[in-house]
């Protein structure tokens, strides 16, 4: 796939280049939360949650913990992957046991299996078949310990609490019984645990309040790894639930994960969101990064628990290959498709490459009764441009570009071909609610470019004729608000959707501002 990244402004790019003082959070920006971190050597590893998109659990990698690029899935369809019922994967955990130098992943199909656990020597190539775990006292949130010995410690949420068994991480199989470690502070919820051995303690974090505006995350720690385990004097380590916060763009701040890096210095990644208003927030749970400091055998997140978007803090030396969420300019991303679809597109349960197939043109959808004929990738920020050019080379059809946040509630703008006329048509669809915009064009039209614009609050439908026309000009058939895209556990991807018969997508363009 031909993917070219053009800069609007290359002098930014040489300034923010030479700059390693400071980042910009979020680090992986668009739907990416319960982020889970690992490192070997100077190399980072990223996993987050990716409930029913196929491929599931992205792989990031970096260099220096705030630039991050996609390098992978941990289970797709070649593993084994299995998204036909249920809620998918939930928060899953990545860890690196170097006894045996092997990457593991430990995740949730929630309704399909429940927990189980995949390896890998080289997180960038194949990944092992799933062990399952099939326990039914393990709850969601799995993590995995592994003590200098190699032995491997599993923690969860149990009955509202949170709970540890030791297991063979290849086979699944229990080595100890459960043991109860702690029912947290006294919030909803506890969840998210992970457990670290700093010193001569062992370090239990969760988070606590839901994962909405009370989150936020608490730290124990006891010198035996079975407990009990103290609360830390300055709990909740990080939480955007005070007063000091209750402006902050940010919120929702927990789900995190911790990791010393190879200069010695330690850092949090967690999950939160950037409301557009109120409790709304269509982008989903992002990834953050944070600053933590070590003082008398307890910690601090960027000093107070709270963090900004600006961090104005001392960071790893950062690579030059700049990611999408750290640039300070424009950018286009142009998907040609020349060589297929790339890593960056999603459907949902089934994979992309049964929903697309390559053509000389660009790419082929089929509408389909089995499955929703959608692939997208994630909407990464609040401003951008998402463009396709279409083509329905049959008679009827209905094919177009759509913002997807779940099957309730997505926006639509199409080409629709029936009975000999065809029609732009926009559609906001809400649950129950369908609102549609229909106007009709010149008969003969079967390609068209469509244009969503988000503006943070609003998204703006534009349509044109093909390039070719004399009456090329971007018309506008819509605005939507895009609060109705918002809640739940997921985010929003966009992309090219077929309702109705079959259609060539030569080419998808996101640029963002
Ligand atoms: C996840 C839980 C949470 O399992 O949300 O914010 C759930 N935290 O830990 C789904 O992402």
């Amino acid at each position: 796939m031909k993917k070219i990244i053009c800069i609007v402004s290359f002098f930014c790019i040489a300034t923010f280049s030479a700059f390693s003082q400071g980042y910009r959070n979020p680090i992986i920006s668009g739907m990416a939360p319960d982020p889970s971190v690992c490192r070997v050597g100077d190399d980072y590893y990223l996993v987050t949650s990716s409930f029913i998109q196929n491929p599931a659990l992205p792989i990031y990698h970096s260099k220096d913990l705030i630039n991050w690029k996609l390098i992978n899935y941990a289970v797709t369809d070649e593993n084994g992957l299995d998204l036909s019922k249920g809620e998918g994967m939930y928060a899953p955990t990545i860890r690196y046991n170097p006894h045996d130098s092997t990457f593991y992943v430990i995740c949730t199909n929630v309704g399909g299996g429940q927990n189980f656990i995949v390896h890998s020597k080289h997180p960038d190539s194949t990944w092992s078949k799933p062990v399952w775990l099939t326990n039914p006292r393990m709850g969601i949130d799995p993590s995995l310990f592994f003590e200098d010995d190699g032995t491997c410690y599993m923690q969860c949420t149990g009955d509202n609490n949170i709970i540890q068994i030791m297991i063979d991480p290849k086979t699944g199989e229990e080595i100890s019984s459960f043991h109860y470690l702690t029912d947290g502070l006294g919030g909803r919820y506890p969840e998210g645990p992970h457990m670290y051995k700093v010193g001569n303690y062992y370090y239990l974090m969760i988070s606590e309040g839901g994962t909405e505006f009370g989150h936020h995350v608490n730290l124990f720690r006891s010198d035996d790894i079975w407990g009990p385990f103290m609360p830390a004097p300055n709990n909740p380590i990080l939480s955007h639930v005070g007063k000091n916060a209750q402006s902050n763009p940010i919120q929702c701040t927990g789900h995190a994960d911790m990791i010393q890096a190879h200069d010695g210095s330690w850092w949090m990644v967690f999950l939160a969101t950037r409301p557009i208003l109120w409790a709304f927030y269509p982008l989903g749970r992002e990834t953050f990064l944070a600053p933590v400091e070590w003082k008398n055998g307890w910690l601090t997140v960027n000093g107070n628990g709270t963090v900004t978007e600006e961090m104005n803090v001392k960071t790893l030396p950062q690579n030059s290959e700049i990611s999408i969420s750290q640039r300070k300019n424009s950018v286009r991303v142009i998907y040609g498709f020349e060589h297929g679809i790339s890593n960056d597109w999603n459907a949902y349960r089934v994979s992309p490459q049964t929903v697309a197939t390559k053509v000389s043109e660009g790419i082929e959808i089929k509408a389909s009764n089995d499955y929703d004929a959608f692939i997208g990738v994630r909407q990464l920020d609040y401003y951008m441009d998402a463009e396709i050019k279409l083509e329905i080379a049959d008679w009827e059809g209905e094919a177009g570009i759509c913002v997807h946040h779940d099957d309730g509630k997505r926006y639509n703008l199409a080409l629709v071909r029936e009975n000999g006329k065809a029609f732009i048509k926009s559609e906001c669809l809400f649950n129950s609610v369908n609102q549609v915009q229909t106007i009709e064009i010149e008969s003969k039209t079967h390609v068209v470019y469509l244009k969503i614009n988000s503006q943070k609050e609003l998204y703006k439908f534009y349509w044109k004729y093909d390039n070719s026309s004399k009456d090329n000009v971007w018309r506008e058939i819509g605005q939507m608000d895009a609060h109705f895209l918002a809640g739940g556990f997921s985010g929003l991807l966009v992309g090219p959707y077929v309702k109705k018969g079959k259609a060539t997508i030569n080419w998808c363009s996101f640029k963002y501002y």
